[in-house]
């Protein structure tokens, strides 16, 4: 794995912040209902993109996850612009703006969405795993979950077969202590989501995921058993979202004390902290990354906002038909 440098850190700080940000004006804009539908956010969960994404390959492996999903494409490349356009339902965006919010896909960068029926996507994950053993591609896929997701009974036949054929594949678990409003003591009998992998003799673990550099670690080794052939690995990410479920969650089950208290261990921080620790960047050179990121975040939204909603045909051309099917043509 790549070592963690200096500018492993200093772009891990930019990236996270960034990623921060970006949310932080969805939600704004969310507000004067410029981004309309559902909106997740991931802000406090950053760690656990970064660790993986230093661990991955990005000219080969492929992620997907559920709908909390705008900044992991970013992360893997693709245009935040377009992420934003596509939030805004503009013709600018990832899927011209017919996707929205939970809903990003770019397969160009490896990025297979964006899923909103929860757990729906950890099959999915599998079958692309699959496709690339089959083609003896040695990429490997990271499935992400929520902890939520963990008790849908997709999770148990994806992992049977995965263990059976050996797919090239991580389950992550990113546990950010609840489903909507309910925290994961209450949906199972015991909170040590890893343990689900047990049952399948599946490599697991409880992972620190507020630090990028612990969640390198482990994805590294598991990324690097998948590569090999010696099948899938099951990680519970342990991390905290600092908003709502979405944004029209009043937040009644949880204290504003606790999320506080998580906030001390925000993962944006501890990079920070860590780089003027090994006076890696003085205050000065920090405050010039803030202001890139800022401007980056204002170019996305002006971007978005001067966009031009898609052409009405791209509604019709987008709908699956067939040239003999006996009924008009739909398309404009
Ligand atoms: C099959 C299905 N059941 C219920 C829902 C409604 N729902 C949307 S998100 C969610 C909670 C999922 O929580 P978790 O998996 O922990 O993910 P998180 O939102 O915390 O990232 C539920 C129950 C859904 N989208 N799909
Ligand atoms: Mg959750």
């Amino acid at each position: 794995m790549k070592k963690f440098t200096k500018q492993v850190y200093l772009d891990w700080y930019e990236n996270m912040l960034f990623w921060r940000k970006f949310e932080d004006k969805l939600a704004q804009v969310y507000i004067k209902q410029k981004v309309r539908g559902f909106l997740h956010l991931y802000n406090g969960q950053e760690a656990v993109l970064a660790g993986a994404l230093h661990a991955m390959d990005l000219s080969k492996d492929k992620m997907i996850t559920a709908y909390r999903n705008h900044v992991q494409p970013i992360g893997m490349g693709v245009d935040p612009k377009k992420v934003m356009a596509e939030l805004y339902g503009k013709g600018t965006g990832t899927s011209q703006g017919l996707g929205g919010s939970m809903h990003i896909f770019a397969p160009e960068n490896g990025f297979y969405g964006g899923h909103g029926i929860v757990g729906g996507q950890i099959p999915l994950g599998a079958g692309l795993a699959f496709a690339d053993k089959y083609k003896g591609n040695d990429a490997v896929t990271l499935t992400y979950m929520g902890d939520g997701a963990t008790r849908q009974g997709s999770l148990h036949e994806t992992f049977n077969l995965a263990m059976l054929w050996k797919l090239p594949v991580v389950f992550c678990v990113e546990n950010n202590g609840y489903a909507m409003g309910t925290s994961v003591a209450r949906t199972a009998n015991h909170t040590d989501i890893y343990k689900l992998g047990l049952g399948y003799e599946m490599p697991c673990k409880a992972v620190d995921g507020m630090k990028p550099e612990v969640v390198a670690k482990e994805m590294d080794e598991a990324i690097q058993r998948a590569r090999k052939g010696e099948g899938p690995t099951f990680l519970e990410i342990r991390t905290y979202r600092y908003r709502g479920h979405s944004m029209s969650d009043a937040q009644h089950y949880r204290t504003k004390d606790e999320v506080k208290k998580k906030q001390e261990e925000d993962p944006i921080l501890y990079v920070l902290n860590h780089i003027y620790d090994k006076k890696w960047a003085t205050e000065e050179e920090i405050k010039k990354i803030d202001k890139r990121v800022k401007d980056k975040v204002a170019e996305c939204e002006k971007f978005a906002e001067e966009s031009p909603y898609p052409e009405k045909n791209v509604m019709y051309d987008t709908v699956y038909e067939q040239e003999d099917y006996p009924f008009l043509p739909h398309k404009l």
